[in-house]
């Protein structure tokens, strides 16, 4: 079989495939989060013709500050996404510029992420970071974080966007569904993890 008659699309989507032994579980989420108008310029990225981009939101039953508390913390990831087996601080002490070495559970199509503390701002709830390295195939991801008090005043808001190179061999949509699941599934563990501490704290 000539190589060019390959199967090349399966088996590069096969190297952006997150293994079945890792439940995910899909919560629907409402059609459209009411979020302030503010929100959109933190989740402004430049695009370039070879990336992709998306936003995605979940609602918490839980306060902003409790929900930031967990989130704030760069040092220690594993608190609530769970591809993190450990993480180790590189650089600094979890201010803007530290590194960590972050190191995933096994069944995933990558063991390493070495990732850099963009922006941490605790007034706006704003987080950024970036993946500087790795033995993965995300090339030049940044992502945005933000947090919003709900309506009622008791809940938040996560606001989480992102972009990242397309991988040679890879689409656009392909790639969005890839890294959609994974910040997903770490959306709806930050829920898990915010609402038990609020329930502890009650
Ligand atoms: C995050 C977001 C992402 C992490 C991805 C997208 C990653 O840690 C995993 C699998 C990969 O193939 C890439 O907020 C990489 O953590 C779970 C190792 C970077």
């Amino acid at each position: 079989m000539p190589s060019s008659a390959l199967p090349r699309t399966s088996l590069h989507l096969q190297k952006l495939t997150i293994s079945s032994k890792q439940p995910i579980h899909h919560i629907p989420q409402p059609s459209s989060v009411p979020v302030p108008d503010t929100v959109a310029c933190y989740h402004k990225h430049d695009i370039s013709p070879s990336q992709c981009s998306s936003v995605l939101t979940q609602i918490i039953s839980a306060p902003v500050s409790t929900v930031w508390s967990i989130l704030r913390l760069f040092e220690t990831p594993q608190a609530y996404k769970q591809f993190v087996k450990t993480c180790k601080t590189v650089h600094g002490h979890g201010n803007v510029g530290s590194l960590r070495e972050v190191h995933l559970v096994s069944g995933l199509p990558a063991a390493t992420s070495t990732e850099r503390l963009e922006i941490l701002d605790d007034e706006r709830h704003l987080l950024s970071f970036s993946i500087i390295g790795g033995d993965h195939r995300l090339a030049n991801y940044r992502s945005v974080t933000t947090l919003h008090a709900s309506s009622n005043g008791t809940g938040t808001i996560v606001v989480e966007s992102y972009v990242v190179d397309v991988p040679v061999g890879n689409t656009k949509e392909e790639t969005c569904v890839f890294v959609d699941t994974i910040v997903r599934c770490n959306l709806q563990s930050l829920a898990k993890v915010s609402q038990q501490l609020t329930t502890q704290r009650k």
